[in-house]
């Protein structure tokens, strides 16, 4: 025992700092200090690995008994180039599967339609019938592989097909190991895949816990996801605080349903981002159990395994940059080490190509054997949470936990998550949190490595993946039509009607509280919906089987229903429509924060000078200069297009946010109506080679070549002079700071603007 005090160490600490103050005060309102002693952690207690409240971790042994699942995210192009690439990397080392689907398939779209063009097979791997699945997992034994899916749109169709795919290999369900992300509430917040509005996709989810509980004891029926909260740009209490929110909302839906709690609970699972702050990350994992341990002792959980939050968890795809991608590899290994030293269950560690392109099979290895060598290199597996005892993670788990409780607690109060999606308070916080950190960056008060720091002179392009999606989708649509041939047309007809039927006759629980109904703001529903709520039509039940009821005894399950339809050769697209024939579709326009980019700026020279330059080009064209972000395709990546609204609004530009997911015949033509100076069209989802050269044609065809069209995201350098021989003037990639966007733009826009911002002059 040595004899020095805190009081000592503060002035021996001052003296070495000059009496600079070095605490550090975080995006998540956390003053984290120089130093953290026994003094921090009294009063707490986080137990024993094994034992509730888990804070340690969810097995007495943890990765000393069993590491976790190398689980990397994977689909590309056709179900068998997907298949394929899934086998090389099981022989090399990968112990989990997991699918991404194209953006088509997540939002209920066959191939063949024509909203979809520039996504088919792009994003993930398209999927349209159960021929496409069976041929996924052609040689992987699905009663052995435990595999995730991406799905929470198009869901019903998706599990369905999942369900035979294994039945038609020779799987009973009840033996069927993996994850359905079926994770709704965080797609109206932030990832946009959804499809219904919000109350019928809240029933699929209390359908699937339904089924699931009773027919497939070892699926884990869905995957409450804080990952794409802070992808979208919230802090880590945002993220832990939403989705242990989201998680409780789920189970008091599955209560409400008729379910008894400790049937369905043990199999919800939890997903979380890692990012670059390493110990917060962590800390965060650690509170997440404490915190999702109390909610369901409040919720009325009996069994502890109920209570025990299991996790996966997938390496920060915004931390990653396309500067000097090779410092992808070193953020990757410490972001994935942050992910085992909080506890998690399974992992995805992003490729180093994350920031232009899907992963290459040699971006893969890397990201893969990321992994391998943590686990089987350096012996970090052998002692359970060593962190455990720390001062700072614990103290951080602490303040994690109450910082998150308190939000949760709001939550509750405005009467649950459902209720506070549709107020839309969640996702405005998040945004903010985005535009706060945007000018973070672009003001280099939060260094990126490579980006706004150290920045090479030249950088060397590498190589990537492209995806041929012209080629896919006539490959898809060749076999839908063969699909379709081949079946009983009665049968289909039979069971996509009784699809529908208990769509119309199922229970929807209503949300929260009273009298929300109308809150919902910018749902739509189909003329289709309208029809049949008119009609108030039944299936043909003629057409039924007398002795096996649809849905095998779940009479209005709509996973059920949705087996039958599968059974009989639906596909994606027409079991989809049967639900949304009666639900209705979904959607909404954004709608920009205000002041929160513009006001990190206060009187900054450049940021002047920018304000300048839009009055000055506002009174050269007698009227405000005009800005239409445009969102094409089915791409809902929707934070870099509101990221451009805010910063533009904030400087003076009169804005324009489109809705998601608009043709671009759509685009075009809201261009020319709202007659507007600039198109900015954000791609995010690798549409942009399709779409944007589309939307220029429209803009041409109407006589609009004067409509600047510019363009940001994920663009990859290789794709940049097709782009520009289409017509497009000026590309932003995945780093651009704002602030010389809008230069670049201003100068389009006809203004006099110095290469390097400050036009002296107007000084
Ligand atoms: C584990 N086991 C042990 C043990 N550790 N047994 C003894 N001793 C130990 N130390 C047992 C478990 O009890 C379990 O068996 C079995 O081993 C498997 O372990 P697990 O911990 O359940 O792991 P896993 O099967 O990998 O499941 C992890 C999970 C699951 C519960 C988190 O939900 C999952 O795999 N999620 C992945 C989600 C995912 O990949 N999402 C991608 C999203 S990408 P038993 O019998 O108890 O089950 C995305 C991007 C985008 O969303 O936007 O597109
Ligand atoms: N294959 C591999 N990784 C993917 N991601 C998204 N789609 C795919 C895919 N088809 C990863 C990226 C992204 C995150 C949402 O998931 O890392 O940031």
């Amino acid at each position: 025992m040595t004899d020095e005090t805190i009081a000592d160490w503060q002035a021996a600490s001052a003296k070495e700092v000059k009496g600079q103050d070095l605490t550090w005060h975080t995006p998540e309102g956390i003053a984290v200090k120089p130093l953290y002693t026994e003094a921090d952690v009294e009063g707490w207690d986080p137990g024993l690995p094994g034992f509730a409240p888990f804070t340690r971790g969810v097995r007495a042994s943890m990765y000393a008994g069993r590491p976790w699942t190398i689980r990397q995210y994977a689909g590309f192009s056709t179900a068998e180039a997907s298949n394929a690439f899934y086998h090389r990397n099981l022989k090399a080392g990968q112990k989990g599967l997991s699918v991404a689907f194209d953006l088509a398939t997540h939002r209920g779209y066959d191939s063949d339609h024509p909203r979809v063009t520039g996504d088919v097979g792009k994003a993930g791997v398209a999927i349209d019938t159960i021929d496409d699945m069976k041929i996924l997992f052609d040689g992987i034994p699905l009663d052995k592989m435990s595999v995730s899916m991406t799905m929470n749109g198009a869901v019903i169709p998706i599990l369905a097909f999942f369900i035979v795919a294994g039945e038609e290999q020779g799987v009973p369900r009840a033996q069927l190991d993996g994850t359905i992300q079926n994770d709704i509430l965080k797609e109206f917040m932030v990832r946009n895949t959804y499809i219904y509005p919000p109350e019928p996709s809240m029933r699929i989810i209390s359908d699937i816990f339904g089924y699931t509980s009773r027919e497939m004891p070892k699926f884990n029926s869905i995957s409450i996801s804080g990952y794409h909260m802070q992808e979208a740009g919230a802090t880590q209490v945002q993220e832990l605080a939403f989705t242990i929110a989201d998680g409780a909302e789920y189970v008091k839906y599955g209560v409400a349903s008729g379910l008894d709690i400790d049937k369905f609970a043990g199999r919800l699972s939890f997903f979380f981002a890692i990012g670059m702050n390493f110990f917060m990350e962590i800390a965060k994992l650690r509170a997440a159990r404490v915190l999702w341990h109390r909610v369901m002792t409040q919720l009325g959980a009996k069994d502890e395994r109920s209570k025990m939050l299991r996790t996966h968890c997938q390496t920060s795809g915004v931390s990653l940059t396309e500067q000097d991608p090779y410092n992808n590899v070193m953020r990757t290994t410490i972001e994935a080490m942050a992910a085992m030293l909080g506890g998690t269950q399974s992992l995805h560690t992003n490729a180093l190509d994350e920031a232009i392109a899907l992963p290459t099979d040699f971006s893969a290895r890397i990201a893969r054997n990321t992994q391998l060598v943590i686990q089987e290199e350096t012996g970090m597996c052998n002692v359970v949470d060593p962190l455990g005892g720390s001062y700072y993670i614990e103290s951080l788990t602490k303040e994690l936990v109450d910082k998150a409780w308190a939000i949760i607690e709001k939550v509750e109060a405005d009467g649950g998550m459902a209720k506070a999606v549709a107020a839309g308070w969640p996702k405005a916080m998040i945004e903010e949190a985005a535009a706060a950190q945007a000018a973070r960056i672009d003001r280099t008060e939060q260094v990126i490595v490579g980006v706004n720091k150290y920045r090479k002179d030249n950088e060397d392009p590498i190589e990537i993946l492209d995806v041929d999606n012209v080629a896919v989708r006539e490959a898809q649509i060749r076999r839908i039509q063969k699909v379709k041939a081949g079946r009983d047309e009665a049968a289909c007809r039979a069971a996509l009607d009784a699809l529908r039927e208990g769509a119309r006759r199922g229970d929807i629980p209503p949300l929260q509280g009273e009298g929300d109904h109308a809150q919902h703001g910018g749902g739509v529903s189909t003329a289709e919906a309208d029809r049949y709520a008119s009609t108030g039509d039944t299936p043909p039940s003629s057409l039924r089987d007398a002795t096996s009821p649809p849905g095998g005894g779940f009479e209005t399950n709509l996973l059920a229903l949705a087996v039958d339809c599968a059974r009989a050769r639906a596909t994606l697209g027409e079991i989809s429509q049967a639900m949304e024939d009666v639900f209705g579709r979904y959607g909404t326009t954004p709608t920009p924060v205000k002041g929160v980019y513009g006001g990190a700026y206060g009187e900054d020279a450049r940021w002047a000078n920018l304000k300048r330059g839009v009055v000055a080009v506002g009174r050269a064209k007698g009227r405000t200069p005009k800005m239409f972000v445009a969102k094409m395709g089915q791409d809902g990546h929707d934070r870099g297009a509101n990221l451009v609204s805010s910063a533009f609004g904030d400087l003076g530009f009169d804005v324009l946010a489109g809705p998601l997911f608009q043709t671009p015949a759509e685009a075009a033509k809201m261009a020319i109506e709202a007659d507007v100076d600039v198109v900015g069209a954000s791609s995010l989802a690798a549409g942009h080679k399709t779409l944007i050269p589309e939307l220029i044609g429209h803009l041409r065809d109407a006589g609009r070549t004067d409509i600047k069209v510019i363009v940001g995201g994920v663009i990859p350098a290789q794709d940049y002079q097709a782009l520009r021989d289409a017509g497009v003037q000026a590309i932003f990639g995945p780093g651009t700071n704002l602030v010389v966007a809008a230069e670049e733009v201003l100068r389009l826009l006809g203004h006099n603007m110095p290469p390097e911002g400050i036009d002296e002059a107007a000084e």
